[in-house]
């Protein structure tokens, strides 16, 4: 299936010149599509869909801030979602980022191209990468107790990886490199290279933002809109079962309860089933006009109806987003994910769970929407032990 997308996107293509609406301007070169170069990424396989969305905007903000500074020919390839570790339902074939954010939106702040896109401008039907990439981290971070900013080519070395599910995707050389800093470092990288005209980092994770919190990360954050009939699923929700029509909601409190790999190895940070029901109905005490909770969760079928049940026990109305096959269909595990955050964000008082990115992007969301921060930074505790207080990351507008 997933060649056959590709072919098909790729043939419609058959004029001998292309052309680019915007600049107006054309080429002969089937490569060099419409003039441009681009910088294309992939993300450590077991990576889940939320921290990628960080990964996205580390090299967003790396090429919003080049487009300032005058270095305009470059477009960043968003790589579509691949057989996601978390993902176990719907398809497998990668899905383009239109089907979970506004793509207009995202070029609003960054120069961004989706895959089919550069297919469409492509009239081979293969696509070659100049120049591959494969970061790895340093084997100490602190050498010398220091930690560096620094990078290394190793050599030539050999792809392992999938190019997003796509079988007509190659390089033609293919480096090594230890890598450890920002992400604008990569610049270096590329000047090594000024003719690659297609150039490809893998282990997009290992640079880190070059500076975090500030106005270009919320910038950027802010540009990171919904798609627009996902953000209409979860609004319908909220108006029917949490009865809110309002942006920031008085009628219910949200809770992100992650599960799974959580509840598996990190037991001495999150709660039980038992001690999370507790928690939750010492929150809503405090809070006497509202009788309704959301919970958003990975958890099991099991799990969740032990939870409802301690919960409605008590008098408490208790709802979790039970998709339809057909939005499963069409939107799969990454849209129902994103229902749930959507569902969350407005929410009255949200909880959320230790060291989730899942939770960040709530809370990020929940500054962008203008909540006051002590509705937003609230996290659920181990049943015995510390409990350290969530991180506020607040706004910049
Ligand atoms: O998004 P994510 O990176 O958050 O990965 P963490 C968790 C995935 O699990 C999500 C599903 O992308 C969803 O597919 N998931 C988690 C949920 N919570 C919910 C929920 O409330 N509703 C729905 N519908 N789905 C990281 C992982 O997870 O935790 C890493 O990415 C690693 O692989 C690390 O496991 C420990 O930051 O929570």
């Amino acid at each position: 299936i997933v060649t056959s997308l590709v072919l098909a996107a790729a043939e419609e293509d058959t004029s001998a010149q292309y052309c680019d609406k915007t600049t107006k301007s054309c080429g002969n070169d089937e490569e060099t599509t419409y003039g441009k170069k681009h910088i294309f990424y992939d993300v450590n396989p077991p990576e889940g869909f939320n921290l990628r969305r960080d990964v996205y905007m580390r090299f967003a903000i790396m090429l919003a801030e080049a487009q300032k500074q005058g270095k305009d020919n470059w477009e960043l390839v968003l790589p579509p979602w691949y057989n996601l570790y978390h993902w176990r339902s719907g398809r497998r074939e990668p899905q383009p980022w239109n089907k979970y954010f506004d793509i207009k939106s995202l070029k609003s702040y960054s120069p961004v191209v989706e895959m089919h896109e550069i297919f469409s401008k492509t009239k081979k039907k293969q696509l070659e990468i100049d120049v591959l990439f494969m970061l790895e981290n340093y084997e100490d971070p602190f050498e010398n107790g220091v930690f560096d900013e620094k990078w290394e080519i190793k050599g030539d070395c050999e792809y392992d990886g999938l190019y997003w599910g796509y079988n007509n995707i190659t390089a033609k050389e293919v480096l090594c490199v230890k890598f450890q800093g920002k992400i604008s470092q990569l610049w270096e990288l590329i000047a090594l290279h000024p003719h690659a005209k297609k150039i490809m980092f893998t282990h997009g994770e290992i640079p880190l933002h070059d500076t975090y919190g500030t106005k270009s990360y919320w910038d950027c954050r802010k540009s990171m809109k919904f798609n627009k009939n996902l953000i209409h699923i979860a609004k319908e929700y909220i108006a029917e079962y949490l009865k809110c029509k309002t942006e920031q909601c008085a009628t219910y409190l949200s809770v992100h309860w992650r599960r799974q790999d959580f509840a598996r190895s990190r037991g001495n940070q999150v709660p039980s089933i038992a001690g999370t029901a507790k928690q939750i109905r010492k929150a809503l005490k405090k809070l006497p006009n509202i009788n309704k909770v959301f919970i958003a969760t990975d958890a099991s079928m099991s799990e969740i109806n032990k939870l409802e049940k301690s919960l409605n026990d008590y008098g408490y109305e208790t709802h979790f987003f039970l998709p339809s096959p057909s939005i499963i269909e069409e939107y799969g595990d990454g849209g129902i994910a994103i229902i749930d955050q959507i569902i969350s964000s407005h929410a009255a008082y949200f909880i959320g769970t230790h060291e989730s990115t899942f939770t960040y992007r709530i809370q990020e969301e929940r500054e962008i929407l203008g909540f006051e921060s002590s509705t937003t930074f609230n996290r659920l505790c181990p049943d015995t032990g510390r409990c350290e207080k969530s991180t506020k990351w607040l706004i910049v507008n």
